[in-house]
């Protein structure tokens, strides 16, 4: 609509007491002939002179189009295209289900702050019309992950051929409202967005984080927030590290006691515990809304204190270990040499693959020291046979490159020293890399010297550094072609919060993430620095915790406080 037509309402009037659909015409014509006929027509008209006298009163959008991380493929801005949305705003979802849970994950995003009913219809072709239309369009350009997102003063569209695709569609455009849009009650604000198009899909195929949940336990709330963190940014696997020497954090039935022997147990003597089955399908549907794999690892055969505290016949000499609650590593192993330990891998694995519809199942295979030359080998070839056997594909840690080739099998690299013939090797012989370099993206550690929480072994990892490499060059002689992606892994021996984990997280994962979605052409330290300061202002209208790291920019009328976390040093987990 180009006018204000002049039968509407005062435009003031609308913009402060919007007109609802269900409220009696309020236009100046004392006796429509057929009510039934004109009344639609009065919130139409409402919008528009709202709109319009917006245009006039109020300054353009306050985010710029580019203002988004991780960094599109390709912003067009179109400064005279900026668009505000009004309270009578709907949402239109193409008739699917899948794009109307997106569609119903909007406006959940949206109706706290703007107050705004946003009701979510579906239509075979929706269009904006004064609001929000989500397209499953037939647009192969865009692959299984891409969206393309036009915003016009007729409103926003978001077309996509996936589900996937349109909620990372929402992501960017729930970037582009203003930070207040991430309050968690209603606030008197004008929504506008800036206008013009994003053209925009992944680099890598793979993007993840990991949660270390058996060094210290973190309940399923905690959990489904960290998904929460990891859809914001394109993320699409959450990588949970559910058995250690400190606990073991799935119910299996058929060796119970690894859950209620195994599982009471974390670092300090901090409370443990355990997901149940229905805990964990839980963290997986919640994930799947939000399009997010879970990879679910049973760390093997080193990592294993707390299987054999539960499990005796599982050790080497057939003694039950005192529980651990230490942070050493690369003592415990289940004994290779022994068959019980096969049926013990396979039972695990089956029951963890019954609950996990991702394809990847993660088998550990790190510091296992005490598991030396063919007797590790053999071992780790027959756990990628039990796991080949369960249809799942299998991903370890890079140790386990010396191992015979399975069908598809990735391994995460967390080494510090980008030449690694061993695991170059591996990926000749087949195999495929997520990688985690211990000193780029090791979110444990500290970002300073002085950082409360976390490690040091890999070093300092500060915003920039965990910004500033490259995954696909960064392994000597690996093609970028055999990269499938990134992955922010998060150990928590000194993690004990949800604070904490947030602490750790932000603004780190976020540059991580823009280093799996973003493409390489947009990487510029100066640039990214800008766009993620301006994520901070959201984390705090979002009551989360970040660490206000000090190469970064951030807006200056934030309160300092916010972003000190609360608990450090308190341990709250809870079992
Ligand atoms: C190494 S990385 C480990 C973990 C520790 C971590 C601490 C890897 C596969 N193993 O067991 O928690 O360092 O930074």
């Amino acid at each position: 609509m180009s006018s204000a037509p002049t039968a509407a309402p005062d435009p003031l009037d609308a913009g402060t007491a919007p007109h609802r659909a269900d409220e009696p015409a309020r236009h100046a014509d004392p006796a429509p002939p057929v009510l039934a006929d004109r009344a639609p027509a009065a919130p139409e008209l409402a919008r528009a002179a709202a709109q319009a006298a917006g245009d006039l009163l109020a300054p353009p959008s306050p985010v710029r189009l580019g203002d988004v991380v991780p960094a599109p493929e390709q912003v067009t801005p179109d400064p005279a295209a900026d668009f505000t949305l009004l309270p009578e705003a709907a949402i239109r979802v193409s008739t699917d289900a899948g794009a109307l849970a997106v569609g119903e994950q909007l406006a959940a995003l949206l109706r706290p702050a703007t107050g705004y009913p946003l009701p979510v219809t579906d239509a075979a072709r929706p269009e904006p019309a004064g609001g929000i239309a989500l397209v499953l369009d037939d647009d192969p350009g865009l692959g299984p992950e891409g969206y393309r997102l036009d915003v016009t003063p007729a409103g926003v569209r978001i077309g996509a051929t996936t589900p996937a695709g349109l909620l990372h569609g929402v992501q960017t455009l729930r970037q582009l409202f203003p930070a207040a849009i991430e309050n968690p009650t209603p606030v008197a604000e004008r929504w506008a967005l800036p206008g013009g198009s994003i053209t925009d899909r992944p680099r890598f195929a793979y993007r993840g984080a990991m949660l270390d949940v058996a060094r210290h336990f973190f309940g399923v709330d905690a959990v489904l927030r960290v998904i929460d963190h990891l859809a914001r940014y394109k993320l699409n696997h959450l990588h949970l590290h559910l058995t250690d020497d400190q606990g073991w954090r799935i119910a299996v039935d058929s060796w119970p006691r690894l859950a209620t022997v195994g599982g009471a147990t974390a670092v300090g003597d901090a409370p443990g515990g355990w997901y149940t089955k229905a805990d964990y399908r839980r963290i997986v549907a919640y994930a799947a809304q939000r399009h997010i794999t879970v990879v679910p690892e049973i760390d093997l055969p080193g990592h294993t204190n707390a299987a054999l505290t539960a499990y005796p016949e599982l050790a080497p000499d057939g003694v039950a270990p005192p529980p651990y609650t230490g942070t050493e590593v690369g003592f415990s192993y289940v004994d290779p040499a022994n068959e019980r330990t096969y049926d013990f891998v396979a039972d695990v694995l089956g029951e963890v693959a019954a609950l996990t519809p991702g394809p990847l199942l993660h088998v550990g295979g790190d510091e296992a020291f005490k598991v030396k030359g063919t007797a590790y080998t053999g071992f780790v070839e027959r756990a990628q046979r039990i796991v080949a056997g369960l249809g799942k594909t299998v991903v370890g840690w890079h140790q386990l490159a010396p191992a015979a080739h399975a069908d598809g099998r990735v391994l995460q690299w967390w080494g510090t020293d980008g030449a690694d013939p061993v695991t170059a090797d591996a990926v000749r012989r087949g195999a495929r890399l997520i990688l985690s370099p211990g000193n780029h993206v090791y979110l444990d550690m500290k970002y300073a010297p002085d950082t409360p929480i976390g490690h040091d072994w890999a070093g300092l990892i500060d915003v920039r550094r965990a910004y500033d490499w490259d995954p696909g060059t960064h392994v000597a002689d690996v093609p970028a072609e055999a990269v499938l992606g990134v992955e922010a892994p998060l150990w928590t021996e000194s993690v004990t919060s949800l604070a904490e984990i947030e602490f750790m997280l932000l603004p780190r994962l976020p540059a991580v993430a823009e280093l799996g979605w973003s493409p390489r052409a947009t990487h510029d330290w100066t640039a990214f620095r800008e766009r993620l300061a301006g994520q901070g202002r959201r984390w705090t209208a979002a009551g989360i915790t970040f660490h206000r790291a000090p190469e970064v920019p951030w807006p200056a009328d934030e309160p300092a406080t916010a972003h000190i976390p609360a608990q450090v040093g308190t341990p709250t987990t809870t079992a």
